[in-house]
C-alpha cells in the first residue's frame, strides 16, 4: 500500500515542502504552495489533507469564509451551483507535484460560512466523507463521498436535526460501533434566540431603552 503524502514515494526524495534535514539534523520544511498549485486565494478558515479517490496520495479541502454583504441577509436563496464567494475548495493531487481545483465537477457547490471541517468515513464504505458546520447562510454540510471523485450532501439524510449557527465540529467513535459520531458546537441554540428576542422586544417596548441584558453564551 503507498504511504500517504503529497507526493509519490521516490526512494531519496522528501514529500511535499519537506526538504529532509539541516546539517543539525533537523528536518525542515520550505513553503511550497505555488509550485504545487495550491496557493489559494480565499479567504479560508481551515484547511485538510485527505485522500478522498483512495489513490494513495492526499488531496486538499479548504474551509472558505469570506466576508461579504449575504451576511447581513437572514431570508434569501442559498447559492448550489459552486459560485458562490463563499463556496469551499477541493485540490485533487494529480501525484505528480500537482494540485488541480476540482472543487464544482466534484460537486462542492454549496455556499457556506465555513467554521468547522472534520473527516471522517461515515458510512464505512471505505471512502472518506466530509462534515463541513456553517455559521447561519446555510446549514450544515455532510459530503458524502460517492466513490467515484464526487460528493453528494446527504445531510438531511443522515441527521434529523441540524444546529442554528454552528461553530466548530469534530468526528470520533464515542461508543466504538465503527462508525465515526458528530460534535458540532451551535453559537445560538433555540432557546438563546428566544431569550435574544424578548430582550428585542423588552427593549423596543421601553422607548429603546433595555429593561435587561441578554446574555449569549
Ligand atoms: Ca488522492
Ligand atoms: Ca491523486
Ligand atoms: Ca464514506
Ligand atoms: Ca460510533
Amino acid at each position: 500500500m503507498p504511504r500517504q503524502g503529497l507526493d509519490r514515494v521516490e526512494p531519496g526524495r522528501p514529500a511535499g515542502g519537506h526538504q529532509g534535514k539541516n546539517e543539525t539534523g533537523d528536518p525542515y520544511y520550505e513553503e511550497m504552495a505555488e509550485e504545487y498549485g495550491i496557493a489559494d486565494d480565499g479567504q479560508s478558515t481551515g484547511a485538510a489533507f485527505f485522500d478522498y479517490d483512495n489513490d494513495g496520495d492526499l488531496d486538499l479541502y479548504i474551509l472558505i469564509n469570506t466576508l461579504n454583504e449575504r451576511m447581513n441577509i437572514s431570508i434569501a436563496e442559498r447559492i448550489t451551483n459552486g459560485k458562490a464567494m463563499n463556496n469551499d475548495k477541493l485540490y485533487r493531487n494529480n501525484g505528480d507535484g500537482t494540485f488541480t481545483n476540482v472543487t464544482v465537477p466534484a460537486g462542492i457547490q454549496y455556499e457556506g460560512f465555513g467554521l468547522g471541517l472534520a473527516m471522517g468515513d461515515v458510512n464505512k464504505d471505505g471512502y472518506t466523507d466530509v462534515y463541513v458546520s456553517n455559521d447561519f447562510i446555510t446549514n450544515d454540510l455532510l459530503y458524502v463521498n460517492q466513490k467515484d471523485g464526487t460528493f453528494k450532501n446527504e445531510i438531511r439524510k443522515y441527521i434529523s436535526y441540524q444546529t442554528r449557527s454552528s461553530m466548530g465540529n469534530d468526528m470520533a467513535d464515542v461508543n466504538n460501533d465503527g462508525y465515526p459520531d458528530m460534535f458540532t458546537m451551535d453559537m445560538l441554540p433555540g432557546y438563546i434566540m428566544k431569550r435574544y428576542w424578548e430582550g428585542v422586544a423588552a427593549m423596543r417596548h421601553s422607548g429603546g431603552h433595555p429593561t435587561g441584558t441578554v446574555s449569549l453564551i
